[in-house]
């Protein structure tokens, strides 16, 4: 069976990493999935959001496969073109994707929810970047991503201990979007991902642009690119449908056009 299940419904792909017996740790062949699943994400019209979860309840992810991906990287170490690439090493995924958290979000796995625009855990949460404890640094974002998403100081804390946080403390630094209970992780994001689908996804996936894109640029470009991708959404089929359906009083119905 795959390690990574991938699967389609009503606009939404679900990825489920699926090694829930190794706390569903990202060996070489689920990142390599993982990657394949992203691009096919990302080429097909008919979805329109991500989720990202792991099998079972006790694990998202406990990270790294320490026993077989962590010797392929010191095997491969002058050679890192030759791991495979998912969401984390893409700027080019322009779709929602949102972390479904369940138990254990360590290291790479906290990593992949990272590389997520938003997070839900449930209650029984507990994330980290634990590698400086194993002689290492996060080495799939960690160390970019956390501080730009977290304070500073909190990041720091995390990095630096390796401590793991739970679902309180991950929503109170603002880590996270929501805490709920761990039977309901799965429908708060789909919730999440149909309420995203009402809106019209070519436009979603410009703010989405315009939001990471942008926080990189001083103001003024920001600003510049911020018009360019609202000048292109002017030019959808969708924007016809959106203000058409306002002055109408009825729901549009979005095509991605
Ligand atoms: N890798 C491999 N196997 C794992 C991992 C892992 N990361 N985590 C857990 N497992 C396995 C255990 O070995 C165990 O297997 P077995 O039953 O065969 O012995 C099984 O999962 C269950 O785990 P535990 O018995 O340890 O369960 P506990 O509830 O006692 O503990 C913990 C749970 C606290 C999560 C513990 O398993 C743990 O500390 N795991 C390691 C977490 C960790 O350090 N993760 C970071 C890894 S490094 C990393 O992610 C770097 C990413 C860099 C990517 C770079 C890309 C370019």
């Amino acid at each position: 069976m795959a390690e990574l299940e991938y699967r389609k419904e009503d606009k939404i792909a679900f990825f489920t990493i699926n090694r829930p017996e190794a706390l569903n740790a990202l060996n070489i062949q689920v990142n390599r999935e993982l990657g394949e699943a992203m691009a096919d994400f990302q080429n097909d019209d008919s979805v329109w959001v991500g989720i990202i979860t792991g099998a079972g309840d006790k694990a998202f992810c406990a990270g790294a496969d320490i026993k077989e991906t962590l010797p392929y990287l010191k095997e491969n170490s002058q050679k890192m073109w030759n791991f495979p690439r998912s969401h984390t090493r893409r700027m080019d995924i322009w779709k929602p994707l949102i972390a479904a958290i369940k138990g254990f979000c360590l290291g790479g796995g906290l990593e992949v929810a990272l590389g997520c625009d938003i997070r839900i855990v449930g209650e029984n949460a507990r994330l980290g970047l634990p590698e400086v404890t194993l002689g290492l640094i996060p080495g799939d974002g960690g160390t970019q991503r956390l501080p730009r998403v977290i304070p500073t100081c909190k990041a720091a804390e995390m990095l630096f201990t390796g401590k793991l946080i739970d679902a309180q403390e991950a929503y109170r630094i603002g880590l996270v979007n929501a805490v709920v209970p761990v039977e309901q992780v799965m429908p708060a994001a789909i919730e999440m991902a149909q309420s995203i689908c009402k809106a019209a996804p070519l436009a979603v996936r410009a703010a989405k642009q315009a939001m990471l894109r942008g926080r990189e640029m001083p103001l003024d470009d920001g600003l510049r690119l911020e018009y360019m991708l609202n000048a292109y959404c002017t030019s959808t089929e969708d924007f016809e449908e959106g203000t058409k359906a306002f002055v109408e009083k009825r729901k549009p119905s979005f095509k991605a056009k």
